[in-house]
């Protein structure tokens, strides 16, 4: 018996839930029992920089986005405590995930959540002032408790860049995965594919790994084009490493 995988979504646990203990009332809200999805992988993750930027790509230059990065690292949150600085990251899947998920999260913006759709998650958010240096507010930024894929194309880039294929159980995988066979090492913003003093193997022979990341890094090293960053390959695989997280 199998359960084929159907669409998949990622949901972020982010500083300001795991602060104030909003955890266990995030999950009710997307549990089975509310939405019908099930867990495909979860995991608990002090968040590099590296991962961060990643993650919120599209954002980069934007006035709000080093505010957006400090917050996700959750510097903001724990800016005396890094030890507890951290992120619970959940893979749900199951019949329209990505919607299920994103209506029980609400609008973007806390304030707008409370307004037009009390009752969802980020309708407990709240919208900080940022300033620049003089004081003068730049922008705001909103600590809106989750973060949840907006499309099915952004739940793939993401799932792929915070978990490796063997973080989902087999018959959960909805992407192609395939088995590495050479060896890819990671130091200092290099790739390299033999080892060197203090570099980090991201990837071995016989190692599963997205199908797509694999092409990324083929390409890299044959110096074709990518579409991506060889970062967006990286970053899940430095997750927890204690080089990065220092
Ligand atoms: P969502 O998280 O609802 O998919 P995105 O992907 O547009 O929203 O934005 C990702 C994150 O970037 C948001 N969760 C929010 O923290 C931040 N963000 C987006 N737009 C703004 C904005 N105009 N001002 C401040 N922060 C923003």
């Amino acid at each position: 018996m199998t359960d084929q995988p159907t669409e998949q979504t990622l949901v972020l646990i982010k500083p300001d839930a795991l602060k104030v203990s909003l955890t266990g009332y995030i999950l009710s809200q997307f549990s089975e029992f509310h939405t019908g999805l099930r867990f495909a992988g979860a995991k608990i993750v002090h968040v590099s920089r590296m991962l961060a930027e990643e993650h919120y790509a599209e954002h980069k230059g934007k006035p709000f986005f080093h505010s957006l990065i400090q917050y996700i690292l959750g510097a903001i949150h724990y800016a005396d405590a890094p030890h507890r600085r951290r992120v619970i990251a959940i893979v749900y899947c199951g019949p329209d995930a990505v919607a299920k998920v994103r209506n029980i999260a609400g609008p973007t913006n806390p304030h707008e959540a409370r307004e037009k759709r009390p009752g969802t998650i980020r309708a407990l958010g709240t919208v900080v002032p940022i300033r620049d240096e003089k004081g003068q507010v730049i922008g705001e930024r909103l600590d809106n408790l989750v973060h949840a894929s907006a499309n099915a194309a952004d739940a793939e880039r993401e799932i792929k860049l915070w978990f490796k294929p063997n973080d989902i159980m087999p018959y959960m995988r909805a992407y192609p995965a395939v088995r590495c066979t050479q060896h890819y090492y990671y130091k200092d913003r290099t790739l390299y594919t033999s080892y060197v003093p203090d570099s980090c193997c991201i990837m071995a022979p016989g190692a599963l790994v997205w199908q797509s990341d694999l092409e990324t890094l083929e390409k890299f090293c044959r110096g074709e084009p990518i579409s991506t960053s060889v970062e967006s390959v990286v970053a899940k695989y430095l997750i927890n490493e204690e080089a990065i997280a220092a």
